[in-house]
C-alpha cells in the first residue's frame, strides 16, 4: 500500500485537558508518523477559512468559536493509506457512536468537542496541509 499524508488537528478540548501526548500516542500506535507539528491559537479568520465547506451548516458558528477557544496542535501524519488509517483511529464524529479504542470514544467530550480533526480525502489532505504548513516544515 502507498505511503501518503493526512492532516490532523488536536482540538482545544484535548489541549485543555493536556491530552496532546495521549492523542499523539494513539496516532503513532495506529501506524502514523508525525512529520510536522505545531501548537497554534487559530484566529477567527483562519478557523472560518479552514471550515469554509461547513459554512451553511447550523453548527458552523459554534464550531468556529470552539476551535478558537484555546490552542490546537496541527499535524501532518504520514503512513500507509494515511487518510483512512487516521479516520479509523479517530472514530465516528459523535463519540457516542465511535468504536471502543478510537480516540473519540476514549477521549472526546461531545459531538462538537471531539478532540481531533482528520482529512476525509487525499485531495482535502493536500489542501489542509498547505493551509497550515510550508513544504520545508514537513520532514518525513
Ligand atoms: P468529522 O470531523 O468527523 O469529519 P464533519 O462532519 O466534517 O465531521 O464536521 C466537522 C466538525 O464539526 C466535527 O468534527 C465536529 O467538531 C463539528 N460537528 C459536526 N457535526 C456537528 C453537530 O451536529 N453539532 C455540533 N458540532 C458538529
Ligand atoms: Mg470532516
Amino acid at each position: 500500500m502507498e505511503v501518503t499524508r493526512t492532516f490532523s488537528i488536536i482540538k482545544p478540548d484535548a489541549t485543555r485537558r493536556n491530552l496532546t501526548g495521549a492523542v499523539t500516542r494513539m496516532l503513532e500506535e495506529a501506524g502514523l508518523r508525525v512529520v510536522a507539528s505545531k501548537r497554534i491559537h487559530m484566529s477567527q479568520d483562519q478557523a472560518e477559512g479552514f471550515y469554509a465547506v461547513h459554512r451553511e451548516r447550523p453548527f458552523f458558528n459554534d464550531l468556529v468559536s470552539f476551535m478558537i477557544s484555546g490552542p490546537v496542535v496541527v499535524q501532518v501524519l504520514e503512513g500507509e493509506d494515511a487518510v483512512k488509517r487516521n479516520r479509523d483511529i479517530m472514530g465516528a464524529t459523535n463519540p457516542d457512536n465511535a468504536e471502543p479504542g478510537t480516540i473519540r470514544k476514549e477521549l472526546a467530550e461531545s459531538i462538537e468537542a471531539n478532540s481531533v480533526h482528520g482529512s476525509d480525502s487525499d485531495e482535502n489532505a493536500a489542501t489542509e496541509i498547505a493551509y497550515f504548513f510550508k513544504e520545508e516544515e514537513i520532514v518525513g
